[in-house]
């Protein structure tokens, strides 16, 4: 028989370094929503790629910066000190136009971690990893030591996939046997339906919207009825104020008609059926400072399971 390895495997690094886009491409699925803006993901999202070498559980954690106290920003940044807990390998993903200064509150935590850390410049289609990084890979190996394990610089394209069967190979050896955590081989997510709805939806308020509004919606599903033909999905957008409730739904309803026409494919590609999307916009002042608002969303400190 031949022994299965398992693993957990965090991606952690700066906001918009790729973290979301190699969990969907190791996993062929989108486990987590990728957009061109910076804080995209809010939770530790759970990635599954079940092959022959076993089992390695990914988690895409969100962007590490430095947050205020008491909203989202610390919601998001405690699911990244949870995932770094005690996993079996932690991918430290680097954007090839960083500068080392601009990862010192990300290296600073890293480094310290007593997991094997792997560290991965990405986006190599766009350009090569810049010349800094090798010596500066070098440092956090030492400064690791021999008992905290390190592979220093891999390079990377979660988009192309350059890399990536490195990435793996690599990851696979800091796995442990064990037998597969996650026995139904189709499981390729620990996320619900409905969770990956509202974030496609949420995809979409990213893309559509302005540089700021996004940052200022949830979504949430009231409705969703499988048995009805086409799927009923009813939906409601929450912001934070009544100026940005007018800009979602737009001149008309021209905007919201644009998010929903956006999303619903990619929705019907999950549920593999056609869907009816009704979305509605409602305003839940002050949301992303509010601890009771916060959770009622889902953005809190998850358990590690
Ligand atoms: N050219 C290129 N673009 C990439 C690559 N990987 C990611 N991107 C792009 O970089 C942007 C950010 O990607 P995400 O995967 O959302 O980044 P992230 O690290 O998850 O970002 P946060 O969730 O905000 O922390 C998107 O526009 C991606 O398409 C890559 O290998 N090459
Ligand atoms: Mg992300």
């Amino acid at each position: 028989m031949i022994e299965t390895k398992v693993g957990v495997i965090v991606i952690a690094g700066r906001p918009n370094v790729g973290k979301s886009t190699l969990v969907n491409r190791i996993i062929g699925e989108t486990v987590s929503i990728v957009t061109p803006k910076a804080q995209t993901t809010r939770q530790s999202i759970r990635g599954v790629l079940t092959e022959p070498r076993g089992q390695l559980i990914f988690i895409d954690t969100p962007g590490m910066h430095r947050a205020k106290v008491g909203g989202i920003n610390e919601t998001m940044i405690d699911a990244v000190k949870l995932a770094l807990e005690d996993p079996d390998a932690v991918v430290y993903m680097v954007d090839p136009a960083s500068e080392a200064k601009h990862e010192e509150p990300v290296r600073e935590v890293l480094v310290k971690v007593s997991s094997p850390l792997v560290i991965c410049v990405n986006k190599s289609d766009l350009r090569p990893a810049p010349l800094w990084t090798s010596e500066w890979a070098q440092q956090i190996t030492e400064e690791r030591g021999h008992y905290r394990k390190t592979t220093p610089l891999l390079s990377l394209s979660a988009e192309k996939g350059q890399g990536v069967q490195d990435l793996l190979a690599a990851l696979f050896e800091y796995a442990k046997p064990g037998p597969l955590l996650y026995g139904d081989q189709d499981q390729w997510t620990d996320q619900t339906v409905r969770q990956l709805t509202a974030e496609l939806i949420r995809k979409q308020l990213m893309l559509c919207l302005g540089d700021e509004i996004p940052y200022s919606t949830a979504v949430e599903v009231d409705e969703f009825k499988e048995a009805e033909k086409p799927v009923q999905i009813h939906c409601t957008i929450y912001c934070e104020r009544d100026s940005q409730k007018g800009m979602i739904i737009g001149a008309g309803g021209k905007k919201i008609k644009e998010i929903g026409a956006a999303a619903r494919p990619e929705i019907e590609k999950l549920v593999g059926e056609k869907v009816f999307l009704g979305l509605r916009v409602k305003v839940a002042p002050e949301w992303t400072r509010n601890a009771t608002q916060l959770k009622r969303f889902g953005y809190k400190k998850r358990g590690k399971s």
